[in-house]
C-alpha cells in the first residue's frame, strides 16, 4: 500500500537557510565520514574529490551561480527523509564506491558499466543549468558530466526502442527513508527516446568541480533542465531501454499531479501550486518561470503538435 505523501510546499525560505544549518550539515558528514578534525583541513569545504579536467560547454546558462552550500544543503531525496534537509544530514551510512550501472533493455550490446568506467567515457563538461522543483523553488547549478546520449550510443539502441526508465539505488541498510512507503521504491522515471538523446540532457558526476554528494545523487544522476527537478532521478543504477512508456515513482504516487513529462510550464499549474512564478534560492522576491525553463528554443520542437495540458 502507498501512503499519499507529496511534495510540500517550501516549509522554510531559502533566505532562512542559516550558517548553523550548514554548520550542522557539515558537521554531522564529518562525523559519518570518521574524518573528524582532518577533513577540515580537505581541501574541498564540503569533502567531495576534485574532477579532473573540465571542459566549458556552449549550452551553459549565463547566471548568477546558486552558492554551493544551498545546493547541497537543501534539495529533496526522500531516500533519506522527505524534509529538504534531511537527505545532507542523512547519507552517513551511503558510499558511491564501489558502483556499477547497468545499461540494458532493448539495446544490441546491454553492458555494465563501472563508474570508474563512466568518468572516462566522455569529456566532463561544465553545464550551467536553470533547475526549478515543482514547489516554486529555482537554483543555477554548475553541473559536471557528459551528455546521456554518449552513454546509450556505447549499448546501440534498437529501433524499437522509444523511451527510456531510469532506476535509483535502493538500499535499505543506508537510506533511512526507504523504511516508509512514500513512494513506490525503488525510485524510478523516464524519458522517451528523443528527449534522452538531447543535447542537453547529462549525466551529472559532479558540480562546482566537485564529485557528486551524495544528497545531490552521487556518483551518478540525471539532470533535465527544462523539465522540473522530479526527473532528475539520483544514484543511478539502472537504465533500461523500452518500446512504450515506462512507470515513474512520481507518476504512480499521484497521477494528477506528476504527469510523465513534466516540461516546465509556467501555463499549466500543478493542482496545489501556480506554476508561474518561481523563488530563485537566494533571492528575494519571484521570478516569472518560463515555458520550458527558459530552454524552449533548443527543446520546443519535441513536443511540436502535442496538447501540454494532456501531456503534462
Ligand atoms: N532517487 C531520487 N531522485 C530524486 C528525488 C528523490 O527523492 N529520489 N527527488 C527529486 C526531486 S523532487 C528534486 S526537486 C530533485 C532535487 O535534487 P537536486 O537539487 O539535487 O536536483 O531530485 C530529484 N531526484
Ligand atoms: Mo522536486
Amino acid at each position: 500500500m502507498l501512503i499519499r505523501v507529496t511534495h510540500d510546499s517550501c516549509p522554510i525560505a531559502p533566505s532562512e537557510i542559516t550558517s548553523e544549518t550548514l554548520y550542522r550539515g557539515r558537521r554531522d558528514f564529518v562525523r559519518a565520514a570518521g574524518l573528524g578534525g582532518l577533513a577540515l583541513a580537505a581541501p574541498s569545504a564540503f569533502g567531495a574529490a576534485k574532477l579532473g579536467e573540465i571542459h566549458k560547454s556552449p549550452y551553459s546558462a549565463d547566471e548568477r551561480l546558486t552558492p554551493q552550500n544551498s545546493v547541497v544543503s537543501y534539495n529533496n531525496y526522500y531516500e533519506f527523509g522527505t524534509g529538504k534537509e534531511d537527505p545532507a544530514r542523512n547519507v552517513g551510512r551511503f558510499k558511491s564506491r564501489p558502483w556499477t550501472v547497468r545499461v540494458e533493455g532493448l539495446c544490441a550490446k546491454p553492458r555494465t558499466f563501472a563508474i570508474e568506467d563512466l568518468l572516462k567515457l566522455a569529456p566532463i563538461e561544465e553545464r550551467i543549468y536553470r533547475m526549478r522543483c515543482v514547489e516554486g523553488w529555482s537554483m543555477v547549478i554548475p553541473w559536471n558530466g557528459f551528455p546521456l546520449a554518449s552513454l546509450l550510443k556505447q549499448v546501440e539502441p534498437l529501433g524499437s526502442a522509444k523511451f527510456v526508465e531510469f532506476t535509483s539505488a535502493a538500499d535499505r541498510a543506508s537510506m533511512p527513508g526507504l523504511a516508509l512507503p512514500v513512494l513506490d521504491w525503488p525510485y524510478t522515471e523516464g524519458l522517451r527516446l528523443d528527449e534522452a538523446m538531447h543535447p542537453l540532457t547529462l549525466l551529472a558526476v559532479g558540480l562546482y568541480g566537485e564529485e557528486l554528494l551524495a544528497q545531490s545523487g552521487a556518483p551518478l544522476r540525471l539532470v533535465v533542465p527544462w523539465k522540473y527537478g522530479f526527473k532528475g532521478a539520483k544514484s543511478l543504477v539502472r537504465i533500461r531501454l523500452t518500446d512504450s512508456q515506462p512507470g515513474t515513482a512520481w507518476n504512480k504516487a499521484a497521477p494528477n499531479e506528476y504527469g510523465f513529462y513534466s516540461n516546465v510550464n509556467p501555463d499549466v499549474d500543478h493542482p496545489r501550486w501556480s506554476q508561474a512564478s518561481e523563488r530563485r534560492l537566494g533571492e528575494f522576491g519571484k521570478r516569472k518561470t518560463l515555458p520550458f525553463n527558459g530552454y524552449a528554443d533548443q527543446v520546443g520542437k519535441l513536443y511540436a503538435g502535442m496538447d501540454l495540458r494532456k501531456f503534462f
